[in-house]
């Protein structure tokens, strides 16, 4: 099995006294290599409460202005509470209907206890059919080890694709 992935970097460098986070984004537009088969992952015995972090949608839309619905946004929602995790790692995996599937990890450093982390994937809707969204994330530095959450979430977008490579950027 061949599995590549690419990684995005999120960090949040500059909580305010309010309260709210201003969010440094470093976006990292990288170039997906499509895997053949989703690949199996390992579990850590710790599985938190999926309510602390899960997909709150995904959907197709014309993200990038180039006239075609054949992008793919998808919002993970954070709801950390009072939990200050030192680092978050979400792994996902979108899948097209012919099998294809694009994996990618968004690192997320200093998280932000209530917010939504956009993840944008242009030009990767070109197929039609139904798009599996699943989620592995890993939550760390929160004083017993790391923690797993898991999610999947699948949506219907419409036939056909525009031209140019898939890619991926992340921002809250
Ligand atoms: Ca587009």
């Amino acid at each position: 099995m061949k599995v590549k992935q690419t990684y995005i970097w999120v960090e949040n460098t500059c909580p305010s006294v309010s309260g709210l986070y201003r969010v440094k984004a470093l976006l990292l537009l990288a170039t997906l290599l499509a895997v053949s088969c989703i690949p199996v992952v390992c579990a850590s015995p710790k599985t938190a409460d999926s309510s602390l972090l899960y997909i709150a949608d995904a959907y197709y839309a014309d993200l990038d202005g180039d006239s075609s619905a054949d992008d793919i946004k998808i919002l993970v929602q954070f709801a950390l509470r009072d939990l200050e995790p030192t680092r978050v790692d979400i792994n996902l995996w979108v899948t097209l209907p012919s099998g294809t599937t694009y994996a990618f990890r968004v690192s997320v450093y200093k998280a932000p206890s209530d917010s939504t982390l956009n993840i944008d994937c242009i030009n990767m809707a070109c197929e039609s059919g139904w798009y599996d969204v699943k989620m592995l994330a890993s939550i760390l530095g929160l004083g017993r080890g790391r923690v797993s959450v898991e999610d999947a979430f699948s949506f219907d977008p419409p036939t056909g694709g525009g031209p140019g490579l898939p890619t991926v950027s992340a921002y809250f």
